[in-house]
């Protein structure tokens, strides 16, 4: 019998990491899809079949973390074996902004699921695992390297939402014996990257920039410093936690830490770019609290799940820009050919 794995968050940039993963284990992949007026299953469509044509192994069901009842109905509908929990409003600026409702999707959205869960599998459900997407923003403004003793001093909405569901996570494993793991990433990036986080930011710029359809890239806070890994390198460590004996909780980290500065210098050269011709400092993009160095110890990790990243820095740099050099030329051969192209979003990422 396939395992059934049930995804939230299918549709971000995990979540499709996750479940070409798991699809390749065999695993029968379940998401919880939010409704949107526009489609939003763009990361995921090159996986998805038809549900008529049989052989599908993901199926999508309708959800949000905002709602209790219809966590608990896709929850009995599929019956899991294991429960990956990665829905977020993950955007730390825009956390600032969206403070209630970032509370009401990452820390009661995670107490919602956590309960349904709990009630599926003392009403028979069998033994569930549950993964929980922690973050090293918890750690905020925790002096590097950080590990699972470091004590958490969140410095955002997203950061302090993080935590309480960290703690949630925590307390049902321990009050109800439920088999459920944090595991606390450290960024991690790819060309599935939303658009409005620095890495991807950055890369779509370059490739822009490159191919004549913009100049200048406005930026905030240089000088932070990030331990940046590979997203589909992560996904492999959500799926080993739950593979473990015993529930515990995991830093994921490659160890390695590089400043905003050094990432960005480092694209634009990818490019045969100078980056000091074409970005621009904008107050606008600074944060009210600021997460200065982030650079994970994923000792733990590596010793006890087997797990290390494959992709280095200069690889993932590499990757990002290759992509977005490709797709800045697919927009300029759209141009030259007279359809009309804007950027994406260029109202949403106006604010991140
Ligand atoms: P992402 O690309 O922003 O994806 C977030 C996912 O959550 C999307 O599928 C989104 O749906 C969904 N979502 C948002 N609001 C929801 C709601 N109210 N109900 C249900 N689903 C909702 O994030 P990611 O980078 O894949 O990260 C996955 C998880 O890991 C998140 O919890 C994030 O906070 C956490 N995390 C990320 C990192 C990182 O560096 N990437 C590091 C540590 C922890 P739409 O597609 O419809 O928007
Ligand atoms: O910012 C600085 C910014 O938005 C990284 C999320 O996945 O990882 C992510 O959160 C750094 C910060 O990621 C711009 O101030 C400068 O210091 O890419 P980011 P994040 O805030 O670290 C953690 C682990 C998560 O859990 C989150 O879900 O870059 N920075 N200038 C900028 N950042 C953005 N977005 N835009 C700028 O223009």
């Amino acid at each position: 019998m396939a395992k059934r794995a049930l995804i939230t968050g299918i549709t971000g940039q995990d979540g499709a990491y996750l479940t070409e993963f798991l699809l390749g284990k065999g695993y029968e992949v379940h998401g919880m899809l939010r409704r949107a007026s526009l489609f939003n299953t763009d990361r995921i469509d090159h996986i998805y079949h038809d549900p008529h044509v049989s052989g599908s192994n993901l199926t999508l069901h309708y959800g949000d973390l905002s709602d209790g009842t219809a966590l608990r109905r896709v929850i009995e509908t599929v019956d899991p074996d294991e429960v990956y929990n990665l829905g977020a409003q993950s955007h730390v600026k825009v956390s600032f902004d969206v403070p209630e409702y970032t509370a009401d999707v990452v820390a009661l959205g995670t107490l919602r699921l956590l309960e349904a869960l709990r009630d599926h599998v003392a009403h028979g459900g069998g033994a569930v695992r549950y993964y929980q997407a922690s973050s090293s923003e918890m750690f905020g403004a925790a002096p590097p390297p950080q590990s699972e003793r470091t004590p958490f001093h969140p410095r955002s909405p997203y950061a302090v939402s993080k935590v309480a569901a960290h703690w949630y996570a925590v307390n049902y494993r321990e009050a109800y014996g439920l088999f459920i793991c944090n595991g606390i990433l450290f960024n991690h990036e790819s060309p599935r990257r939303g658009e409005t986080f620095v890495t991807r930011k950055v890369t779509r710029a370059v490739g822009r920039i490159k191919e004549g359809l913009q100049d200048k890239l406005f930026l905030g806070n240089l000088d932070a410093k990030r331990d940046w890994g590979f997203a589909g390198d992560y996904v492999e460590a959500m799926w080993a936690m739950l593979q473990q004996e015993k529930p515990d909780d995991y830093v994921i980290a490659t160890g390695e830490a590089h400043s905003v500065r050094e990432m960005v210098e480092m694209s634009f050269a990818e490019a045969g770019l100078d980056w000091t011709k074409h970005v621009q400092l904008d107050p606008r993009y600074l944060r009210p609290t600021e997460v200065d160095f982030l650079q994970g110890d994923p000792t733990k990790a590596r010793e006890r799940l087997g797990w290390s990243p494959r992709m280095s820095f200069a690889e993932l740099i590499s990757t990002m820009v290759a992509h977005d050099l490709d797709l800045a030329q697919q927009e300029r051969t759209l141009k030259q050919a007279g359809f009309k192209t804007s950027a994406r979003g260029a109202a949403a990422s106006d604010k991140s």
